[in-house]
């Protein structure tokens, strides 16, 4: 069962502006930043609401780290603008079993890793009346209310649950995540 929308995937040419101006036009802040090298995409969540399902909805700001990649080839194509659409599940595999069975082409044979350690597969855009829909599992350790992740999460990843510790922080966003660029590279590549 899908029980929320998960994000609203948003491609763009330069992360660090765009989260600029979500922040500056909405106050919407920062959740946690990642680089999944897999998707080939650089990318803030930007935590709109919780939702009652445990889970919560998020727009995901997605910069390419490479011009052939999905989002690469995308705004070549279209320029910035919405990308996809996510819907949230506690059972990705389930749903997209049953969504197969339908006839709408799922992309992934089994759910790939996802923002903040959720798992995701996508159908076909074709299949859904020209969206590209994701379908995600969160990890509920690491995006629920106070549920913070663990010590040893927190060494391997741990940009969401720093700022969970310290919401508001004194640097815009963007210089934030500039500076953790770094780190992220090497998470990156360990998925
Ligand atoms: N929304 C709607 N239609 C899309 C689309 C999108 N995001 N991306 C591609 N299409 C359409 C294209 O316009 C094209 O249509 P036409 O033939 O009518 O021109 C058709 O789908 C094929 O597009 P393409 O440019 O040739 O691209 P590919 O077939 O190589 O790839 C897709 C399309 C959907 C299979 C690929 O984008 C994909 O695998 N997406 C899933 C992964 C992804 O998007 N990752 C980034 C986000 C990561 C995250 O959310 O965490
Ligand atoms: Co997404």
């Amino acid at each position: 069962m899908l029980t929320r929308i998960d994000h609203i995937g948003i491609a763009c040419f330069d992360l660090d502006k765009t989260v600029e101006f979500y922040r500056g036009t909405y106050g919407f802040e920062v959740f946690h930043t990642e680089i999944n090298e897999e998707q080939g995409v650089r990318e803030a969540m930007l935590k709109i609401n919780e939702t009652p399902d445990g889970g919560a909805s998020y727009l995901q700001l997605l910069e390419p780290t490479r011009g052939d990649s999905a989002v690469g080839k995308w705004l070549t194509k279209n320029g910035e603008g919405v990308h996809h659409i996510a819907f949230g599940t506690a059972d990705v595999d389930g749903v997209a079993a049953d969504i197969r069975s339908k006839g709408v082409r799922v992309l992934y044979d089994e759910p790939r890793h996802g923002s903040m350690g959720s798992r995701i597969t996508f159908l076909h855009p074709k299949d859904c009346h020209g969206v590209l829909t994701e379908l995600v599992t969160a990890d509920s350790r690491r995006t629920q209310a106070g549920g913070a992740a663990s010590p040893a999460e927190q060494g391997e990843a741990g940009q969401d649950s720093d700022r969970k510790a310290h919401p508001r922080h004194d640097k815009p966003s963007a210089e934030r995540a500039s500076e953790r660029r770094g780190e992220r590279d090497e998470e990156g590549g360990k998925r």
